[in-house]
């Protein structure tokens, strides 16, 4: 899969040079790219931002940088049609379940916002490009779309078959069967008067499963009600 992140703070993402991913990268399995908007302007301040039409608070990115941006990297591999993500707080919100569907695209792109936000035009313009995705993580505000992407970028590279090295771990993880993880137990056996449920320690595998199981239900039930069938909030 080929990732380009445009940003006017391309250092954010340095961390993705550590750990699974940035085996991934050094493997070939993931080609991350990370520019600067800033490369796409032409003047000598290399600005990307102006007042708002019609008033109000704070700056709005500018069109014509993005659009550069966009035409160049969806250049990059006329084959696929790229898809373009933008993460807002206005967006649909991800989940595992988009993190899934993205693992399979060939080429995303993600354009991160700053100030105020990104002139409408650029969405409608970029669609002519790509698949346009609005993307929020969740209910509350960010100063860019800088670690919304960062978060993104790790839930998908992580389901790009090989990125992680056991298969196995990403089945029974949260939210993979709509449930909260069950709880784990390593060693010692009891510590600090706390012992580990005697189920563990059985060798009944069937009895641990079906304990496992109602683990998951019965935290989700307290903790996540919302992800339960029935559930209308
Ligand atoms: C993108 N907040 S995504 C740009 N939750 C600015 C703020 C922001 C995003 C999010």
């Amino acid at each position: 899969m080929r990732i380009d992140v445009v940003s006017i703070f391309p250092s954010y993402f340095d961390g993705l040079t550590l750990s699974l991913l940035g085996k991934a990268r050094s493997t070939g399995l993931l080609d991350l790219n990370v520019h600067d908007l800033r490369d796409w302007t032409h003047d000598r301040h290399r600005t990307v931002d102006d007042t708002p039409y019609g008033g109000g608070a704070g700056m709005v990115m500018k069109p014509e940088p993005w659009a550069a941006a966009i035409d160049d990297l969806a250049a990059i591999d006329a084959s696929v049609r790229p898809t373009i993500i933008f993460p807002s707080p206005a967006g649909e919100v991800f989940t595992q379940a988009s993190a899934r569907e993205l693992s399979g695209s060939d080429h995303l792109i993600f354009g991160c916002g700053r100030y105020e936000g990104i002139d409408e035009r650029v969405f409608e313009y970029a669609a002519t490009r790509g698949e346009v995705r609005l993307i929020s993580l969740g209910d509350y505000v960010l100063n860019g779309g800088e670690v919304a992407t960062m978060a993104m970028i790790e839930a998908i590279g992580r389901l790009i078959p090989g990125v992680v090295g056991n298969p196995e771990s990403l089945v029974e993880e949260s939210h993979e069967d709509g449930l909260l993880e069950y709880p784990s137990y390593t060693k010692p056996s009891l510590w600090r008067d706390r012992p580990v449920p005697d189920v563990l320690l059985s060798g009944n595998h069937a009895a641990i499963a079906a304990w496992r199981r109602e683990q998951q239900f019965e935290r989700t039930r307290l903790r996540r009600p919302d992800l339960l069938p029935g559930d209308e909030s």
